[in-house]
């Protein structure tokens, strides 16, 4: 799990960073240690997820070559990820204003973190490392049409910082891209596609198959109304057809109408259900109760 926060904006870069917060991968100073702990977390997470993850997710690391052992060296990771779908991947040293970040995703620029976690916070850390970014996001950007949802995404996020509505932006980032679930073509079952649950052994086996959580068709308007934690596992993931449609209903959606909507409207909180709701498991919220009792 990763339970970073929203960083407040303005800040300048650390010294070392570009003025776009980018740094040099420098991947010749990765220790043989901190190339153990990549492959550690890889055959954890590639050992169980073959039938549970969207079948793209795994094209994507072949496509990228990601099997290989070791931490990826960028520069090989971006001559194959520019070649398929035009997006590349930069370093920087942690988190970075939201609006630098919607910027590089706007011009089709992933951020990831160059550090990984040591071995003693294998599961939990508060920040993306290389792992959580390089393992969880990038094998998807291969596939042309989150590609494309996450250069929108880019561009929305920039024109809903200027329209004070970042907070629900960063809803539709966290439900979809972090913590998405999707139907399995034509079955009735569902895949995981989200980077929080794919780069986590435990919320890979929660999200699908734990009675706890609320498991919702995607719907933007509820998304953007609803919170959600950082501290846990979701109580809440939605549900989408497909990354076409995902991509239908926010890039092409008019979202001028859908921010007075939402302005008016109280937020969801986490784990509640709605009278509106297509429901596909009512959860029982049994951690999240276990977890308020402590
Ligand atoms: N910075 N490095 C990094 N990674 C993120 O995922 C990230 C960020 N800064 C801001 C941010 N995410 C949020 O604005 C989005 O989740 C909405
Ligand atoms: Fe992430």
């Amino acid at each position: 799990m990763v339970g970073f926060i929203i960083m407040s904006n303005h800040s300048a870069p650390p010294p070392g960073a570009a003025t776009d917060w980018t740094i040099p991968q420098d991947w010749a100073s990765y220790s043989a240690e901190e190339h153990a702990t990549w492959d550690r977390l890889f055959a954890r997470q590639a050992g169980m997820l073959p039938d549970r993850v969207v079948p793209a997710f795994i094209e994507g690391l072949d496509v990228l070559r990601m099997t290989r052992p070791g931490i990826p060296d960028f520069d090989e990771l971006n001559d194959r990820l520019f070649r398929a779908t035009g997006w590349q991947v930069v370093a920087v040293p942690g988190l970075v204003p939201d609006e630098t970040f919607f910027d590089h995703l706007a011009h089709r620029r992933f951020v990831a973190g160059r550090f990984i976690r040591t071995p003693e916070q294998l599961d939990y850390l508060k920040e993306p490392d290389i792992f959580h970014d390089v393992f969880g996001h990038v094998p998807l950007l291969v596939h042309p049409a989150f590609a494309d949802y996450m250069q929108a995404y880019g561009e929305g996020g920039l024109r809903a910082a200027k329209l004070g509505m970042i907070e629900a932006l960063a809803r539709l980032y966290w439900y979809t891209v972090e913590f998405g679930l999707i139907r399995d073509g034509g079955g009735g079952g569902l895949k995981l596609y989200g980077a929080g649950i794919v780069s986590s052994y435990g919320e890979s086996l929660f999200a699908l198959d734990d009675p706890s959580p609320n498991r919702i068709a995607f719907d933007l308007e509820r998304v953007m109304r609803t919170r959600y934690r950082i501290d846990d596992y979701q109580q809440n993931y939605f549900v989408i057809d497909s990354f076409e449609d995902l991509l239908r209903q926010t890039r092409d959606a008019d979202l001028g109408p859908v921010y007075e909507r939402l302005r008016g409207h109280q937020p969801i909180d986490a784990g509640a259900l709605m009278p509106a709701d297509r429901v596909l498991h009512a959860g029982t919220q049994a951690r999240a109760e276990a977890r308020a009792r402590v």
